[in-house]
């Protein structure tokens, strides 16, 4: 079985996101989607809002298994077998923290990155840029994933409650 992890905070995830692991799940046997917990950041959605929405989004490939963790990606990575980080690289700003976090990464554990080139599409697209459009009453439709927009729209009504 040829195993990958495509890792983050997706709160929540986006098009950028989805794009970077449906073609992992071309490539991959199995792709883990592992969401990162980050105690020291309180994230618009729970960890389990955000598994419960990617877990959605991303059932039609049927090789995607999502997962929260906390810890060193290693950790997550030695424990199940896994020998390949998938991540998407959306521009030059975004490699040099990428390339240390794969050289940590890899003198660690010898884990792999292997970056995949963002669409287009979805260069500028971050997390945390559909908050801030979402949070002003911006359009976001074209940015999340319909079930996500949900979500999005009714978490922001309710702060804004
Ligand atoms: N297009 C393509 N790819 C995208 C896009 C987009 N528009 N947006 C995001 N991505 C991809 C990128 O590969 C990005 O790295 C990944 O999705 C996750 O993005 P976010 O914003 O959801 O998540 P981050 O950047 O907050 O996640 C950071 C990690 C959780 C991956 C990282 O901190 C980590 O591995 N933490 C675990 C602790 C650890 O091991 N630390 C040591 C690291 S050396």
């Amino acid at each position: 079985m040829r195993r990958a992890v495509c890792p983050g905070s997706f709160d929540p995830i986006t098009n950028g996101h989805l794009d970077i692991i449906e073609r992992a799940s071309k490539l991959y046997d199995v792709v883990h989607v592992a969401v990162a917990i980050n105690k020291s950041k309180q994230g618009l959605f729970t960890v389990e809002e955000r598994i419960r929405m990617i877990e959605e989004v991303t059932a039609c490939y049927g090789n995607v298994e999502v997962e929260s963790h906390h810890g060193l990606l290693v950790d997550f990575c030695r424990d199940r077998g896994i020998p390949a980080i998938v991540k998407g690289l959306r521009a030059v700003s975004d490699f040099d923290y990428e390339l240390q976090m794969a050289q940590m990464n890899h003198g660690l554990s010898g884990v792999e990155t292997l970056f995949v080139p963002t669409s287009p599409t979805y260069s500028f697209l971050s997390s945390s840029l559909v908050k801030e459009v979402a949070a002003y009453g911006g359009d976001v439709g074209h940015l999340v994933p319909g079930p996500v927009l949900q979500r999005l729209t009714k978490r922001m009504a309710e702060r804004a409650a």
